[in-house]
């Protein structure tokens, strides 16, 4: 089956843990879509949740889709966390970001009971570190957290080149926090948790894709169904 339909069978699969009353985290990227528009399908036949979303095209979708929507500073407390992931590795590490919501999207994860992960099996990986490692930096002193984020990934090992992420207008890709996005090549990242401290010191660096630790499930579709994976 397509990977629409995978992503969506992901998503109905993580739908399954979803009840009246819940506060949802909806993440952000295209499975996430699936997520929200199978969650619309759902809430138009009755089911009554509140959606905190990771992002504002999350946002659009849920609203043009009558989900009823919240902020985290209203809502704090949420049941369940549901999101994509760009890589899914050992211990259910993740690399987060490809969609450029990676701050709200840790945030919001934080903030829930459960953090659930939805994909399909092309991102399940035995390493991470196939896609470029999304960081958020503050565009303040760019060239210097450029250059810290290189000594503290040499100092581990680990070279290759930072790419600044390109908005549609031709500038840096601007996050909805109005950060900018650096996609670092590193490769195999053997030791994530000793790289997500490290980016995190650095001052300039708001937030990484690195999401250790934090996933309960996930919910993985493949041609022979949906895998669930646990820690
Ligand atoms: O930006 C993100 O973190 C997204 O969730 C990304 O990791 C997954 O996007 P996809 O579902 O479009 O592959």
């Amino acid at each position: 089956s397509s990977p629409a339909a995978l992503k969506r069978l992901a998503a109905l699969e993580a739908l399954k843990e979803v009840r009246s009353g819940m506060k949802l985290g909806l993440g952000t990227g295209s499975t996430a879509i699936e997520l929200v528009r199978a969650l619309g399908e759902m809430v138009a036949g009755g089911l009554d949740v509140v959606g905190v979303p990771t992002s504002e095209r999350t946002a659009e979708l849920a609203r043009s889709l009558s989900i009823p929507l919240s902020t985290l500073d209203e809502t704090p407390e949420l049941d369940i966390a549901i999101d994509g992931a760009d890589e899914i590795g050992p211990d259910l590490a993740l690399v987060k970001g490809g969609g450029g919501a990676l701050l709200r999207e840790k945030i919001t994860a934080s903030a829930a009971r459960r953090f659930v992960v939805i994909a399909d099996e092309t991102k399940m990986v035995d390493c991470l570190g196939r896609f470029p490692l999304p960081i958020e930096v503050v565009p303040f002193g760019l060239t210097v957290t450029l250059r810290q984020i290189r000594e503290v990934a040499g100092a581990l090992g680990l070279t290759g080149n930072l790419e600044m992420r390109a908005g549609a207008g031709g500038g840096h890709y601007v996050t909805d926090g109005g950060h900018f996005i650096v996609d670092a090549h590193f490769g195999r990242i053997p030791r994530p948790g000793e790289l997500g401290p490290a980016l995190a010191a650095v001052p300039g660096v708001v937030e990484h894709g690195l999401f250790l630790g934090m996933a309960d499930i996930a919910y993985v579709a493949g041609s022979t169904g949906v895998q669930i994976v646990r820690t």
